[in-house]
């Protein structure tokens, strides 16, 4: 009996042991589809011994709705800025005190201490960039300078035109358009984004925020919302020599994406680690190799890929506004909410 006694609490103890071990071991990372370097992250486990677990997401409403239902299992994710400040007002972050980790010092001062975390308590800097629309130039014939070709499409477009999947980046390219607030609150705007989306909505032969490169290069559609990097990948590295990405006099939209911790994940140690890591300039530089996104560190240059610096792609033109999400009331998310609801039934 006793002996049995013993061989189970040893194993109970071994158990608990292992799991520690595991624990400290991996890191569960949820990003961005299309996001994330193998290499950073083989890097990361050579120079730490920490395994590094990746699933991915297609927009921030995506990940605030994983971070709402409660214990995830994950120990970083990716929020643009406007879901980074729900996500901390709604207390589904742990802090991580990124201001006094080591390589903290190498980031750009000017993006050092943001409006959507003055003490830089949750967050670290990942990627920026615009969201905007493309075209195939071979196969459709505006000349994408402005958003009416996008929210308005006539000759090849119709039928042939890509639309993210989530609202966030759609909507406010549509305030863009229509002459809008942001975060609007009025009857009469939500009635005309309704109409617009509504009359978009026949030459939509997608919604999708995933496999958008893809589908402008093997020809799917013809215009299409995008990001500027994966627009930049499906240009050069994809073959894509006649998509364009499109600066519509009306605007486009920026965002900045941040490393952050949710709240209860198990290996905060090592998430810590690995946003420590990612502000070393030759890492930084790996996710931008990858990705195609500008980074806020600008040691980092060095060692990036030298078509980045000349690349359309990255470079909004002089007099095309820039509107950065907002993270915008109640009034306005419900009404969004339902437009889009309705749209996509
Ligand atoms: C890359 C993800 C871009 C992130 N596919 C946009 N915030």
């Amino acid at each position: 009996m006793k002996k049995l006694l013993i061989a189970a609490v040893s194993s109970a103890v071994l158990s608990f042991a292992a799991s520690g071990a595991y624990a400290a071991g991996e890191l569960n990372f949820y990003n961005w589809t299309d996001y994330t370097p193998d290499d950073l992250l083989e890097k990361f486990q050579k120079e730490t011994g920490i395994k590094v677990n990746l699933d991915t997401y297609d927009s921030n409403e995506t990940l605030l709705a994983k971070l709402k239902s409660g214990a995830t299992g994950y120990d970083l994710a990716v929020p643009s800025q406007n879901f980074l400040e729900i996500m901390v007002k709604e207390g589904l972050l742990e802090e991580a005190n990124v201001a006094s980790m080591p390589n903290y010092k190498y980031v750009d001062a000017r993006f050092k201490n943001p409006t959507w975390d003055p003490e830089q308590k949750y967050s670290s800097p990942w990627q920026m960039g615009t969201t905007s629309f493309v075209i195939r130039t071979d196969l459709y014939d505006g000349d994408c300078s402005s958003l009416k070709e996008f929210f308005e499409p006539t000759g090849k477009a119709v039928g042939q035109l890509g639309v993210f999947k989530t609202p966030e980046e759609v909507m406010n390219q549509a305030h863009l358009y229509l002459g809008q607030e942001m975060c609007t609150e009025k009857n009469e705007d939500f009635k005309a984004l309704q109409k617009l989306f509504e009359g978009q909505k026949p030459a939509v032969k997608i919604y999708s925020s995933e496999g958008t490169p893809d589908r402008i290069v093997d020809g799917t559609v013809v215009m299409s919302s995008g990001w500027n990097g994966d627009m930049f990948n499906a240009r050069t590295k994809e073959g894509g020599t006649t998509v364009k990405y499109c600066y519509p006099k009306e605007g486009v939209v920026g965002w900045f994406d941040s490393l952050v911790i949710p709240k209860g994940a198990k290996n905060i140690e090592a998430a810590k680690k690995f946003m420590d890591f990612v502000m070393k300039p030759e890492n930084m530089a790996l996710v931008s190799n990858f990705a195609s996104y500008a980074n806020a560190i600008p040691d980092s240059a060095p060692f990036l890929n030298p078509e980045l610096a000349d690349a359309p792609e990255l470079k909004v033109p002089n007099g095309i506004p820039i509107a950065f999400g907002q993270s915008c009331g109640e009034k306005y998310i419900k009404a969004v909410d339902k437009i889009w609801t309705k749209l996509l039934q």
